[in-house]
């Protein structure tokens, strides 16, 4: 694949059954990205450095996601201007996901993630080619396509059900 352009982060290999949801629909719709683990807890100076690089290194999105306590998003936001996409992840130990959920969701003023549903890596893929798409043609029409099949599949749903 060509030079990356969406940056695919979890805090831990357990996030990874939920985030390579985002890595599948990425290749689906031909969206060039990367993928590896980065904990804001456990290495916490791989964290600075991936997010401090990202845009010279021509990324144009990151996705992070992590569970728990999971502070990796909104510090990744902290220090990069890219847009960032946050997954909360339904860690085993966690509180039905609401620690998840909120300590990604509820960023200060100024420092936004932009935080998908409870495990919605799916959604945060297809967001980040949504973002790719406004200066990329091809990424553009893949998403058609890709809606076009949704709406289709509904309609042949529909006809089956109706009576
Ligand atoms: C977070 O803690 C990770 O994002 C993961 O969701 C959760 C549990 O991590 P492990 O103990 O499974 O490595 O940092």
């Amino acid at each position: 694949m060509s030079q990356p352009k969406v940056g695919v982060i979890m805090g831990s290999q357990s996030d990874l059954r939920i985030m390579k949801e985002a890595a599948e629909i990425l290749e689906q719709l031909k969206v060039p990205f990367e993928l590896t683990i980065v904990s804001a807890h456990r290495t916490p100076e791989r964290m600075v450095e991936y997010a401090t690089s990202a845009r010279s290194r021509g990324l144009k999105v990151i996705i992070a996601g992590a569970g728990g306590a999971a502070h990796l998003p909104g510090m990744v936001a902290s220090m990069t201007t890219l847009p960032v996409i946050g997954v909360p992840v339904k860690s085993s130990n966690s509180i039905d996901g609401w620690d998840s959920v909120l300590s990604i969701l509820q960023m200060p003023g100024g420092i936004p993630v932009a935080t998908v549903a409870l495990d919605g890596a799916k959604n945060a893929g297809i967001l980040a080619a949504e973002i790719i798409s406004t200066f990329d043609d091809e990424i553009a029409s893949n998403l058609e396509s890709y809606k076009k099949e949704l709406k289709d599949k509904v309609l042949k749903t529909a006809d089956a059900v109706e009576t």
